[in-house]
């Protein structure tokens, strides 16, 4: 006799896609549970409330834009905004959808079984005192940032200061951002210089008594134009909320930015130059992903804005010798994510601000005062970790999660990711990954392009309702095929062929040291272009029972 699960669904992780997916599945009439780790809802912007912390996209893109009520509701207060306010309108959307009550909290999943008896899933936890719970279908929304990384430092635990990785910052316990620590004259040490470390870097620079960058390979980073939210600004986003939405999803990665329709070369250089520096002073992605077409895939066009960033970064810092410890040599401009930037160059022009070039020197221990060089102690009261994450796959290796006859997820992907649209993995039934491997939401504004696959994916379960489906799986040969489709996207552009997180590089993980097709890189239009194919075509590539 086959047995009922104890839920229709069981949605993971509460940050912006869990909480939407759980949302959608509830109204669709599904029995659902949302389970989440953490003590509450928020995803990244419950844990990473370093200082600084703020988004990379214009407030009035990034979100929900299903809703009318909070659209029109939500007015953002600066046009990038910081860490508790968008944590402040998670909570708000969440109170509109009505969905924190579904979900569990402290509930860490460390297993999730396929029983093909019984088309349904065996969720276990790590917390002893929560039993199992059973769903036929899964939806993991773990979150391809929140599996925080520390460097592997010899004398790392022996630190007798604070130490904090940004992705694990203290809390406010009655607020919605960082506990109210004081680094006020103290001596601080922050290791990484991605988008957090950048961000970090700004804000400890204004307070530390003295603050030592500890930098690997430096980043090609760009102004981020922030300021208030003019209140008349608003209100012509609220009335033009549609505008807004099609120019984003018309572009390649969520943004309101779109490459100009031209090849650098076949631009006059003066009017080329005016360009770039124009969009230099753009705000947000303006740079990264609004300048010529063939700059992110052609080395040459690709040289000449590499060229006038470092030009850029030559004329903000006063030292030359760290004006060029801060130009990227490794990598071409937009190769790697762009961290946006508020005088983060002016940082190192500061007394209270040193550099250490980890590529002339390197960090041999870190030890009870400080951090260690071949040529010295550097003294400390704070270190900083911003040293990333196992990012994309980390959350989803860190759960034992079995199908078909009990193969497990983790071994399948040290073989090499294969998914159907990044979203399910043949062998794995029932198995749905938003915002993971492959999937067109990860290289993408995240919120608006996950709520494209929950969206799809929601679709595709009114279907299986309406039909009594219990059971979805991709085949292997739709699965391969498009999982080639994205390898080749990637391999078009630059970025493809350089060692990031965007390709699985992460030097303190032992193994991973190989890239591999981590992304969609096509873009939302193309992405949304596939999926829908699949779609009309009767969720071609998929085996329903
Ligand atoms: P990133 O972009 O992965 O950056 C991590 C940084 O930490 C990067 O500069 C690394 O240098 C540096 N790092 C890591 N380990 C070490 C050691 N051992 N020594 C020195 N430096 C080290 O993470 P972020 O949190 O900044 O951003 C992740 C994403 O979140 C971002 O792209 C946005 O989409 C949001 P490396 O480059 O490896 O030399």
């Amino acid at each position: 006799m086959t047995r009922d699960p104890d839920f229709d669904a069981v949605v993971i992780g509460a940050g912006l896609s869990g909480l939407y997916q759980a949302y959608r599945l509830r109204e669709m009439g599904y029995r659902v549970l949302g389970v989440e780790a953490s003590d509450d809802i928020g995803g990244v912007w419950h844990h990473n409330r370093y200082p600084g912390c703020r988004i990379d996209s214009e407030s009035e893109v990034y979100g929900y834009f299903w809703n009318d009520e909070l659209m029109q509701e939500w007015s953002w207060s600066e046009r990038f905004a910081a860490q508790p306010e968008v944590l402040r309108y998670i909570h708000r959307a969440a109170e509109i959808m009505d969905i924190r009550k579904d979900f569990l909290f402290d509930a860490k999943v460390a297993s999730a079984a396929f029983d093909e008896e019984n088309d349904l899933y065996t969720i276990e936890f790590q917390q002893p005192y929560r039993a199992p719970v059973t769903a036929r279908f899964v939806f993991s929304a773990l979150g391809p940032l929140s599996t925080p990384q520390m460097p592997n430092l010899p004398g790392i635990n022996t630190f007798a200061g604070e130490s904090f990785h940004t992705a694990n910052w203290p809390r406010d316990p009655d607020g919605f951002g960082p506990a109210p620590l004081d680094f006020t004259g103290k001596r601080v040490g922050v290791i990484g210089v991605g988008s957090t470390g950048v961000q970090t870097i700004q804000e400890m620079a204004k307070v530390a008594g003295h603050l030592t960058v500890f930098l690997r390979d430096p980043n090609w980073c760009t102004p981020l134009g922030n300021g208030p939210m003019a209140p008349e600004r608003m209100d012509y986003i609220k009335a033009n909320y549609e505008e807004f939405t099609a120019k984003c999803d018309a572009s390649l990665a969520g943004f309101p930015h779109e490459f100009i329709q031209k090849d650098l070369f076949d631009v006059p250089q003066d009017e080329r130059d005016a360009t770039l520096e124009e969009l230099y002073q753009g705000p947000g992605f303006s740079l990264w992903l609004g300048a010529y077409q063939d700059v992110l895939s052609d080395p040459a066009a690709n040289r000449y804005v590499s060229d006038f960033v470092a030009r850029k970064i030559r004329e903000r810092v006063t030292d030359p010798a760290v004006a060029e410890a801060l130009i990227p040599k490794d990598h071409g401009f937009g190769m790697k994510r762009v961290p946006l930037e508020t005088g983060y160059y002016e940082v190192y022009n500061q007394d209270n601000v040193d550099l250490v070039d980890l590529h002339t020197t390197s960090i041999t221990r870190v030890t009870p005062e400080g951090i260690e060089t071949p040529e010295g102690l550097h003294e400390l009261d704070v270190i900083i970790y911003a040293t990333g994450f196992d990012a994309v796959k980390g959350s989803w290796n860190k759960i034992d999660i079995r199908g078909v006859g009990g193969i497990s997820l983790r071994d399948e992907w040290d073989g090499g990711i294969t998914t159907y649209m990044g979203m399910q993995c043949p062998g794995f039934p029932n198995f749905f990954m938003l915002v993971g491997p492959q999937s067109g939401a990860t290289f993408c504004n995240i919120p608006r392009c996950s709520a494209l696959a929950i969206d799809w994916l929601s679709d595709m379960m009114i279907t299986a309702k309406e039909s009594g489906v219990r059971r979805i799986e991709p085949e292997r040969e739709a699965a391969e095929s498009f999982t080639l489709y994205a390898g080749k996207l990637q391999s078009k552009l630059l970025l493809g062929q350089t060692n990031s997180w965007f390709t699985g590089i992460n030097q303190n993980i032992p193994g991973r040291d190989k890239r591999e097709v981590l992304l969609f890189v096509g873009g939302n239009p193309r992405f949304r272009a596939y999926c829908d194919d699949v779609k009309e075509h009767g969720y071609k590539g998929y085996v329903m029972s």
